[in-house]
């Protein structure tokens, strides 16, 4: 490997260094700078230098997008890089956490990347589900029902979501890995690879890059489980532009700042009123809202 310099993938980031896939192969790379961070998704450039044996990312090529989260302190903290589609997975049980689904969802409309909704677990009974599934569908959110466990859906899906480097985000216990094991069958032998870093050290807390069946353009990248998800934004305003039926009513509001709270002439209380806003949609909104204007403070 001494005197390589080649192009990769990176699979996994962690503390000092990151999994790099090039080729058949993944090298554990350390980092060349301390101002160097590489994400999950990352495309680099690295070396391994003739006079030592470690390896070492040498450059990023720029990103073609970036999804982020806000962390506790509201300062953003990078997911994954180079994302085509964010799938928002749920699951009968647990009970679904739909402003969860609403926050992710709003990530991905902030950083102009599709997003679908994956339900798990469809071996089980899911009509308690079936009416907010309905208003996503309303909304234009495509949906796959799956159970990983039986394998039902899981060819249909890996179809969908072939010749994309698809992200899925989602609480934890919904599935998420056991529908990337579903959909790659040496998922064990990745992860293998990917739970250890140079030193031994397990590294289980950032993100992690699989290649799909489907082609050699598929990928997915497990997220671990979060029980909290928001966007960054650096405006208030971007609360409306994640809701797509709050933006679409706001457009008839009395004033063109309407924040759709107290506003009187305020066409989004209207629709929410007579329900062709989901009320729950709405109070997600406004949490959210809230959020951006207690870190614009
Ligand atoms: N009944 C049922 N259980 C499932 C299905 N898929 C996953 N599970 C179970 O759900 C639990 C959490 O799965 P896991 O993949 O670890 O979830 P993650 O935390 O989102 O990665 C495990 O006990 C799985 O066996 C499914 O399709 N049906
Ligand atoms: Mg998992
Ligand atoms: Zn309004």
């Amino acid at each position: 490997m001494k005197g390589t310099r080649a192009s990769g993938i990176v699979l996994a980031s962690y503390g000092r260094g990151a999994l790099v896939q090039s080729g058949q192969t993944a090298v554990h790379c350390a980092l060349a700078g301390r101002k160097q961070r590489v994400v999950c998704g990352d495309r680099v450039v690295w070396v391994c230098a003739p006079a030592d044996d470690g390896c070492s990312v040498e450059s990023i090529e720029p990103r073609r997008n970036l999804l982020e989260r806000i962390d506790a302190r509201g300062r953003a903290e990078p997911v994954a890089a180079n994302i085509d589609c964010l799938a928002i997975v749920v699951a009968v049980a647990p009970v679904p956490d739909w402003f969860l689904v609403d926050r992710y969802w709003a990530g991905a409309l902030l950083k102009d990347i599709a997003a679908v909704l994956i339900v798990n677990k469809c071996d089980l009974a899911s009509d308690a589900l079936q009416s907010e599934l309905a208003n996503y569908g309303a909304l234009g959110l495509a949906c796959h029902e799956v159970a990983s466990l039986t394998g039902a859906g899981i060819a249909e899906l890996n179809q969908a979501l072939a010749d994309q480097v698809t992200l899925l985000v989602g609480q934890s216990g919904v599935g998420k890995s056991s529908i990337v094991n579903a959909l790659t069958p040496d998922a064990a032998a990745q992860t293998a690879e990917l739970t250890r870093d140079a030193e031994g050290r397990h590294t289980t807390t950032t993100a992690r890059w699989y290649r799909l069946r489907s082609g050699a353009n598929s990928a997915i990248v497990d997220a671990p489980g979060v029980r909290d998800f928001a966007p960054p934004a650096s405006i208030v305003r971007a609360a409306e532009r994640s809701f797509i039926e709050i933006h679409r009513f706001g457009l008839d509001c009395r004033f063109n700042d309407c924040h759709h709270l107290q506003e009187p002439g305020c066409a989004v209380r209207a629709a929410v009123s007579s329900e062709r806003i989901a009320p729950r949609r709405y109070e997600s909104y406004r949490r959210l809202h809230r959020l951006y204007e207690r870190l614009a403070r």
